[in-house]
């Protein structure tokens, strides 16, 4: 199974859950459950470094996709789970037309190729069309699970919006450390 289809896997799996969820009279007894149950598990579960490992892995090629924002190397995307904006009619910091930005976002912490500096990160979802299923990247430096909400890439942040579609990501700079 490829990368895409295994994303494609969850993601059609979170949205049927959630309608299920809705529909349920059940659901606020069936989401206790979840936290209490997630509460407990998720502490044991191993983080995956697999994105990381994959970022180490280049030589000079790699070298050169850290400075190209149409390549998931690009340095700021190492904590970018989905879609990259630039390869699906947007721009690194811009929403694709027809898409609007998510309300909450994710962040995290880059360093960056041209100054060697870390970057704060904000990764917007753009919201409102299908899943875009272009340059898919999945590179998750300092990500953590779930219950640290603000630094966990793997999930779909147009929940806050009207439109809830999924459809690519942006990584907006919105912060520099001046630590040497
Ligand atoms: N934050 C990107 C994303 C969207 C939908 C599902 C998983 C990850």
């Amino acid at each position: 199974m490829t990368q895409l289809e295994k994303w494609l896997d969850r993601f059609t799996e979170r949205r049927v859950r959630r309608a299920a969820q809705l529909s349920s009279r059940r659901s606020t007894v069936a989401k206790l459950g979840a936290v209490l149950a997630g509460g407990a598990v998720l502490p044991m579960l191993p983080f995956d470094r697999s994105g990381k490992a994959y970022a180490q892995h280049g030589g000079a090629a790699s070298a050169n996709k850290a400075d190209d924002p149409m390549a998931c190397e690009y340095w700021r995307n190492c904590a970018l789970d989905g879609f990259l904006c630039t390869c699906c009619g947007g721009s690194i910091t811009q929403c694709p037309s027809g898409t609007e930005a998510s309300k909450v976002s994710w962040v995290g912490t880059c360093k960056s190729t041209k100054d060697g500096k870390d970057y704060l990160v904000s990764y917007n979802d753009c919201c409102g069309k299908t899943a875009c299923a272009r340059c898919l990247c999945n590179f998750n430096e300092r990500e953590r699970p779930g219950y640290r909400m603000g630094v966990f890439n793997d999930i779909n942040w147009c929940m806050a919006n009207t439109q809830t579609m999924y459809h690519c990501t942006v990584s907006v700079i919105v912060g520099v450390s001046d630590a040497a």
